[in-house]
């Protein structure tokens, strides 16, 4: 055991073996040694009842881990994979580790093959049919001395991270003479300084949750028609694109049946064909109509709105100056409404290469996308009203409900954060503008699909987390990384409120119950 003196240290790694804590010292070296060192790695033996005496005895600290060699009990893991534990368990106890996606995300940026899942702590070696009945059970790996150090962790963060050193199917014969000991060893010394990073985030925190955030109606309405559809129909029921613009809901929905297509072209003659939130051109309708598809239609009737629009400006002649982002689905959609008489205007500056373009004398009229920046948005209609005094604009406001309130609710929390936290993917559109506005007004502003995406840096020093999600994330995710930043300290979680929403949308007849 190394040295412990009395100062409070920020973590301390325990391994069960010398050859375990020199490896994870040889990856900590800066951090370690001096007076007061920030970070101990502390040896403390085989086995349970070793483990657990040597907890007794530790200095205190704010945070602690365990790490060193496992094994694996299901041939989903391979030597040479870090498990980092969701839970421990020994015998019908279990302690939670809710930290595990920061830290697995961590160890993955930092080019280690990192997983998550149960680990159980067994008072013996467990061989072949030992393993597989703790497979059964759900664990991924097991080790001998997890548990007890979970138990001294008490309410403070604890992980628990093991790298897989044998499978069932191939059983350690010699820890020191086995091929993977060096590769093992070099993975504990990079395993270190993450576990150092997870400490430096931790400590007690507040969350503001914006709300609203996640769903809207259209995301709702969307999602649903593509469960209705398989349940209908049966799978494969074919997509054409995300049906919206988040992975975990596109993946969800893969597992039950659905098919994402990019083109139309891949989509079997008569199959069973929805097309996604976003809208498209008639010229997809089109060409759907020419392969028999059968269509329902999720375009959200907020979108199906501003395609309306497109069309009764350009029936009477104007050029339909159309305010959004190039390449997304549903400006693709709304311009393919107008052939020849459309135009993109994605910011102040394009307003007067559009302008070019414009025979004198022919009238004007903007639309925006549903899911702009209203602030930025105003200030390219404004510039277009400059140039065109006479333009016409949306009879409503085109950058729906869903958006806007999500936009109010992120500024009222991301004034008072260190960091806001955006959960969304990277191709959400109304997501990324949340991302731009909370930017905007909080020192840190970040977009992140789920906690795995969260840099354990973004949270050193931030007391206060503002955190709000995409209209089309699921407030499971939201959930995830509450759950996740609980794992680092004590968490006090307050809802800020800027309005009610109650917008519904009837669904498509050919769902429709
Ligand atoms: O925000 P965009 O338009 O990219 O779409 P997403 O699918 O993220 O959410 C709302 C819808 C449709
Ligand atoms: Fe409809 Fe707005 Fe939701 Fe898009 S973000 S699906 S326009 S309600």
């Amino acid at each position: 055991m190394t040295d412990l003196g009395d100062a409070m240290t920020d973590l301390i790694v325990c391994t069960a073996l010398g050859m375990e804590a020199r490896a994870v010292a040889r990856g900590l070296r800066p951090e370690l040694g001096g007076d007061h060192p920030r970070i101990r790695v502390v040896r403390v033996g085989m086995g349970p009842d070793r483990a657990a005496r040597a907890a007794a005895l530790l200095p205190p600290a704010a945070a602690l881990a365990v790490t060193g060699f496992g094994g694996a009990v299901h041939d989903g893991l391979r030597p040479g994979d870090v498990l980092v534990a969701t839970e421990v368990r020994s015998g019908d106890r279990v302690w939670p580790c809710p930290s595990a996606p920061l830290l697995a995300g961590e160890l993955l940026r930092a080019g280690l093959p990192a997983r998550t899942g149960p680990l159980v702590t067994s008072p013996h070696v467990v061989t072949g049919r030992g393993r597989h009945a703790l497979a059964r059970e759900g664990a991924c790996a097991v080790d001998m001395e997890s548990a007890p150090l979970a138990e001294a962790a008490g309410a403070r963060p604890f992980a628990a991270v093991r790298v897989i050193v044998d499978t069932p199917d191939a059983p350690l014969l010699n820890l020191a003479t086995m091929g993977g000991a060096v590769a093992a060893r070099r993975t504990l010394a990079r395993i270190g300084p993450v576990l150092a990073r997870w400490a430096a985030a931790a400590g007690p925190r507040r969350v503001l949750l914006a709300s609203p955030r996640s769903f809207c109606a259209g995301v709702e309405r969307a999602i649903e028609i593509v469960e209705r559809a398989l349940d209908r129909f049966g799978a494969p029921v074919y997509v054409r694109k995300q049906i919206v613009h988040n992975i975990h809901v596109v993946r969800d929905l893969e597992r039950r049946g659905a098919v994402f297509v990019d083109d139309l072209a891949e989509v079997p003659e008569g199959a069973v064909t929805v097309f996604s939130a976003h809208g498209v051109a008639p010229a997809v309708r089109e060409e759907a109509g020419r392969r028999g598809l059968r269509v329902v239609d999720a375009t959200c009737p907020l979108v199906a709105k501003v395609h309306a629009e497109a069309r009764r400006f350009a029936a009477r002649g104007d050029l339909v100056v159309l305010i959004g982002h190039a390449g997304h689905e549903e400006v693709e959609g709304v311009l393919g409404e107008v052939p020849g008489a459309g135009v993109l205007v994605e910011d102040e500056a394009g307003v007067a290469d559009a302008a070019q373009n414009v025979p004198w004398g022919r009238g004007v009229a903007y639309l925006t996308q549903t899911t702009l920046a209203a602030d930025e948005a105003g200030r390219v209609a404004a510039a277009i009203r400059r140039r065109f005094p006479d333009a016409e604009g949306p009879r409503g406001d085109d950058i729906c409900y869903a958006t806007t309130n999500r936009q109010h609710a992120v500024r009222a929390v991301a004034a008072q954060a260190d960091l806001v936290l955006v959960v969304g993917s990277a191709n959400s559109s109304n997501a990324l503008r949340l991302t731009e506005v909370a930017a905007r007004q909080a020192p840190l502003a970040r977009l992140i699909d789920d906690p795995g995406d969260i840099a354990l840096d973004w949270l050193r020093g931030a007391r206060t987390v503002g955190l709000t999600a995409g209209a089309s994330t699921p407030g499971a995710m939201v959930d995830a990384v509450v759950a996740a930043l609980g794992g680092l300290g004590p968490l006090e979680v307050e809802e800020r409120r800027v309005t009610e929403e109650n917008v519904e949308f009837t669904l498509p007849k050919e769902v429709r119950p």
